[in-house]
């Protein structure tokens, strides 16, 4: 896409962490909308490619080892994995891509799967998009940036695994994601599954998104 982005980027406007984490629970695997969970909770999804530590995003923002699995060999998971969180609301593990030994069939069901979810869950307030400080974006990362675009999702951008790149080299290592995004520096959460740096940020931007009350 040539142009001006225009996505929703949420905010982390309050600055107050509010959320305590009580519960977890897998709920279920699915790919296609009648098998998506009926509960009406809202929800927060997050994407990216295969092995840039959405997983461990996730394990890390609910402080569990291993509530989503996480895999040194990705492009496994083909599915969307739904987990419901203190009763509240839903965290959803979607499909990774750009696992270069995928077979071809499971490639191209990526897209719709994909689409399909984002269009077709109103519950749905936000995704989390991920993105490898190592690595310059990739033709899948901007048409999912495209189809949050299209279907006016707000969207919570954050680079990740920041504790493999000096502090010093940062900034350089930065520059080719907002330039293939074209999205600001301020539009990122920098994060360490790590380090833990930018938990709370992103902790924050998650509730901004589900507007939770103060429990
Ligand atoms: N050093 C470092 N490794 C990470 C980080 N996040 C994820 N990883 C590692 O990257 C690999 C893939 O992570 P995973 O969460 O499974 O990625 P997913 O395929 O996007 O769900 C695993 O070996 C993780 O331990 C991070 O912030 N820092
Ligand atoms: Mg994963």
């Amino acid at each position: 896409m040539i142009g001006e982005r225009c996505i929703l980027v949420v905010s982390n406007y309050l600055e107050i962490l509010r959320v305590i984490i009580k519960s977890t629970l897998f709920v279920k695997s699915a790919t296609k909308p009648s098998n998506y969970p009926e509960s009406e909770y809202p929800e927060v999804a997050f994407a990216g490619r295969s092995n840039v530590g959405k997983s461990s995003l996730i394990n890390t923002l609910v402080n569990r080892r291993a509530l989503v699995r996480t895999s040194s060999t990705p492009g496994r998971t083909q599915l969307l994995n739904f987990f419901d969180i203190n009763g509240e609301f839903s965290l959803v593990d979607l499909p990774g891509y750009g696992f270069a030994r995928v077979p071809l069939a499971v490639k191209k069901a990526w897209g719709p799967m994909m689409r399909t979810y984002l269009e077709q869950r109103p519950q749905l307030r936000a995704v989390v998009m991920l993105f490898d400080i190592r690595r310059v974006p990739r033709e899948e990362d901007l048409e999912l940036l495209d189809w949050l675009e299209e279907f006016e999702i707000p969207t919570i951008p954050v680079i990740t695994k920041i504790d493999k790149i000096t502090r010093n080299r940062r900034a350089t290592q930065i520059k080719p994601i907002l330039e293939a995004t074209g999205l600001p520096k301020d539009a990122f959460t920098l994060f360490s599954a790590l380090s833990k740096d930018g938990r709370e940020e992103v902790w924050e931007r998650i509730e901004e998104a589900l507007e939770l009350s103060v429990s």
